[in-house]
Order: structure tokens, then sequence, then C-alpha cells
């Protein structure tokens, strides 16, 4: 392990995190791993967490440890504290890709200090609460966030900044009544707009875009913000209300009157709510002390975020559904499945009127299937149909398709909008309907629902049918495609389960007349 500029107790806690991951039988040393190891010894860290009156009891209930594994603590003569007395492991357990970046953060808190030459345990637990969120949102509950947690390091190095003496006098006056009233007629204010705004959009994506997935996820946030702000309605801000002297009531601007589509009230209402969201934080820190959760402002920027994924989401699914307009059918074309050859499979489907076609070759060499990919992406192109490229976002970008596809086990969405970009479409398989919600919070253009029947194209563990087809249909409106084993004889009912694209490999490849096969897939398609 790399060791150097670390105090001996950060040496020990890194040590004890080993220790605790190779006993609970992990791969890597995880952050809750340090934090325990942090807490379990007598460092700067754990008498932080004491002062902050944090036991270990407590922190037990959001990241167990002592329930069973009490036993294997050595417990202290005075019965007052423990020290791990596991055996270490026999080779250094590798860190997580967190606890490296809990390392990186601690040095930036050390340098920002500047108070101590090397890491100790305190600048260690500082930053485990910057880089793991919910360790950071449970130090908050105590008082503990960003900059106390900060102000505490500080104290605890015994570094504490001297006031600078002041060469002029500034005469700072106490808030008045009057600012007070202000502050919360602002934020009364600004409590309505996103309540409203949310309301907006939420009616949206509920009664336009019947989309249950995203309308939870708005109410949620909708609700959450109504509890979280009880905090500010008992400070009296409906008192502090007064829409006849509001100076905004009577300025419209011209651009609030003309909204062209359904999909610039969803924007504008999102921007509304971002920004009150916003006001609400920074307003609500001239109150915090008089609030019953000092965590308000957090909490609230917490929100807004989560408000920024919904947004997207809304507006690929919005999108999306446009560019894939009329893709009833998704042909995936291998070379290896088709009767005729690629070639015959894959233009004769075009010809039948498919409007969209993957290349999928698993076991080709990268140069034949960037050649394959060309050609491809030429015989698309002259019909008027989307190319994408599977697993390969790299092929994708030098083919020029207009997308990838990745499977669960491939690149994930955001790594492959990496690589081939905003504009091109990021498909992904899903294979139950978490993954489904998940793909859409991630950023997917569309997804494959699936297998829907057993297929010898891929290999799977288990068929997750049509009841997972009907799971998805009634709640997710990005794009989606049923797959897996669809034939002319069973397309009808996956299309009743509520699948109005459907995708096909060997329905259409293996077929002696692909172009004939196409034609049918896609008549029963349009006969609902
Ligand atoms: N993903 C889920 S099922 C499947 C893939 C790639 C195979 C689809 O091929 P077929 O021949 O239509 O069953």
């Amino acid at each position: 392990m790399h060791n150097r500029g670390l105090t001996p107790a950060a040496m020990r806690a890194l040590d004890g995190a080993g220790r605790l991951a190779w006993t609970a039988g992990g791969a890597e040393v995880e952050t809750s791993h340090l934090l325990w190891s942090l807490v379990l010894d007598e460092s700067r860290a754990a008498q932080l967490l004491q002062h902050a009156m944090i036991r270990a009891e407590m922190l037990d209930a959001v990241f167990p440890f002592l329930g069973n594994q009490q036993a294997l603590l050595e417990e202290s003569s005075d019965k007052t504290s423990f020290a791990i007395s596991y055996e270490p492991p026999p080779i250094p357990m590798p860190l997580s890709p967190a606890v490296s970046a809990v390392l990186v953060e601690a040095r930036t808190i050390l340098a920002r200090l500047g108070s101590e030459p090397e890491v100790g345990s305190e600048h260690l637990l500082a930053a485990l609460a910057v880089v793991d969120v919910s360790i950071g949102e449970f130090f908050e509950r105590f008082g503990l966030g960003p900059a106390g947690l900060a102000q505490k390091v500080a104290e605890t190095a015994g570094f504490v900044t001297e006031p600078i003496a002041p060469e002029f006098n500034i005469r700072w006056s106490e808030p008045t009544e009057a600012d007070h009233t202000d502050t919360l007629r602002t934020l009364d204010a600004a409590a309505n707009r996103c309540r409203e705004g949310l309301r907006v959009v939420e009616d949206f994506v509920r009664f336009s875009l019947d989309d249950a997935h995203l309308s939870r996820l708005l109410k949620e946030l909708r609700h959450e913000l109504t509890e979280r702000l009880s905090d500010l309605d008992r400070l009296g801000v409906i008192s502090a209300r007064d829409t006849l002297g509001d100076v905004g009531t009577r300025i419209k601007t011209s651009r609030e009157q003309t909204r062209q589509r359904p999909s610039d009230i969803v924007l504008a209402n999102c921007r509304r709510v971002a920004e009150a969201f916003r006001t609400l934080e920074e307003f609500s820190k001239f109150v915090i002390t008089k609030l019953a959760d000092p965590t308000l402002p957090s909490r609230l920027e917490q929100m807004r975020y989560r408000l920024y994924t919904i947004e997207k989401a809304l507006l690929t699914t919005l999108s999306s559904r446009d560019r894939l307009e009329g893709c009833d059918l998704y042909l995936l074309a291998t070379e290896a499945l088709c009767h005729h050859g690629i070639g015959p499979a894959v233009r004769q489907a075009l010809e039948a009127g498919i409007g969209i076609v993957q290349l999928r070759e698993k076991d080709l060499t990268d140069r034949r299937s960037l050649e394959l990919a060309h050609r491809v992406r030429e015989w698309t192109r002259e019909a008027n149909a989307l190319f994408i490229m599977n697993d390969r976002a790299d092929l994708a970008v030098l083919s020029d398709a207009d997308g990838v596809h990745v499977g669960q086990e491939e690149l994930t969405v955001r790594e492959a909008r990496r690589i081939v970009g905003a504009n091109r479409l990021v498909g992904v398989s899903t294979h139950t309907v978490e993954q489904a919600r998940q793909a859409v919070l991630d950023g997917a253009d569309y997804i494959g629902v699936g297998p829907v029947f057993s297929t010898t194209t891929k290999s799977f563990d288990q068929l997750v049918g049509l009841e997972f087809v009907q799971q998805v249909a009634n709640e997710i409106k990005l794009p989606w495609f049923a797959i897996g084993g669809i034939s002319l004889e069973n397309i009808s009912a996956v299309r009743s389960a509520g699948a109005t694209q459907v995708a096909v490999s060997s329905a259409i490849c293996s077929s002696p007349n692909p172009g004939r096969a196409a034609a049918e897939l896609l008549d029963r398609m349009r006969m609902f």
C-alpha cells in the first residue's frame, strides 16, 4: 500500500479497513470498511465523531457491522472501546475506486487547510463524507455538513485561524425584522413557484405522456418538497406573503405567452423549478438557525440535482420518440445467421420497410466488422433508415452509425455516450423492470426488453416473458423494443402485451426470403 504522507493513525485506519474487508470476504476495501476502521481506532477521527455524539450503534443502524461481528472485536478492559482483532489478509487488499478517491480527496483537504504535514485520520473522515454521499448525508444529520466537518478537522488539528485585526471599522448591523420578512417573502414565492412548476411538469408527464415511471419520480419529489418546506411554513412564510404588493406580477415576457409545443412547457417549467430550488436553497441559509432541520439547504440542493436527472430523462423520451417514430420493426443482422448472406437480407428487409438495422457481430475481427459496418451504413442511408452498431462504440463512430447498442455486461450508457457523443443514439438491453427504469435515468435513448421467448441467437439464464413486456408497457414511454425469439407465430401476442416496437434477428436473417419475412412481420405489427 502507498503510505507516503500518511500519519501512523491514517495508516492504521487503512490497515484496519483491509482487515475488515478481508474478514468480511470482500474483494476490495470499500468506504464502509474504512469508516468502521476509523470509528474503531482511538484516532482524531473517532474523537471527532464522539464530539458530534455519533456513536457506533447509530452508525451500525445505517452501515451495519457490529450486529453480527461484535464477538470478533476486542473489547478494552474498561469496556468503553473496541479494537479490530482480525487477522491481516495474506496479501494487501486492493482499494476500491471510491477509497482511492478518498485518499486523493484527503490530500486536497489537507492542502486546503495547510495546517498539517501529513494526511491524518480526520482528513480521511472528512474525505469519506465528500466521496461517499450516504456517509456525507449521515454526518449531516449530526450537524457535520461539509463546512462544519472542515471546521472541526481544522480544530482537531489544533489549527484555528486567528481573526484578522481590522484596520478600519465596519459596522455590521443585525438583520432587522424587515430583512427577515423579506427573506420569508422570497422563500414563500420560491416555494410556490417550485410546487406549481413541478405540478405542471407532472401533469404533462402523467396526462400527455402517460409515463408512470417519471410521473412517480416527480410526485415523490413534489411530496418531499412539501414535507421539507413544512419547516419554513412554521416560520410564518404565509404571513410574509404580499401578492398585491408584488412588483413582478404585472411583468410578462413575450416568450411566456407563446409556447410552441408541449415540450416547450416542460422545458420552461423544469427551468423554473430548478431556479426556485436554488432560491429556496440560498435564502433558507439566512434562517438556518431557526430551522428544525439545519440540513434543509443541502437537501434542497440534492432535490435540484434529482430534478435535473428527471428533466433529462423526460426530454430524451420526447426526442427519442420523434427519432424512432415509425421504427416498428428493428432488424439485428449477423452475417453467419443469414441464409443468402448479410447483403441480401439487410437490403430486402429495408425494401420491405424496416426502419432500423443493427449490425450484431460477436466473432468477427475488428477489420471485418468495420468493413461490414461501412456497408450496412451505405444500405441504410440509401433507404433512409437508421444504423446501429452493437457493443462497439468506437466502430459506431468510425462507420458513422446513428448509434450504438450495449448490453448489461458491456460499456455503460454513460461510457458509450462519452465515445459516440450527444447526437448518436445509445440503446441498452434490459432484463428487469429495475434495469429498464435505471436505463431511462442513465440517459439511454431506447431500451431492449427481453428475452421474451427462447432463442438460439443469444444464450440467457432465464426468459423474462410477456410479463416483463407488460410491466414495461405499463410504465415506460422511452422507446423500447421487445426482443428474443419473436416470429410471425408469436408477434401478435407480444403486440397484445403492449409492445409497439419489436426487434428480431433470426425471423428475418435466417429466412430463405428475408424480404417477405420482414413484410409479413411489419403487416402483423401494423394490424393493431
Ligand atoms: N437480446 C435479447 S434476445 C436477443 C438479443 C440480442 C436475440 C434476438 O434474436 P432472435 O433471433 O430474434 O431471437
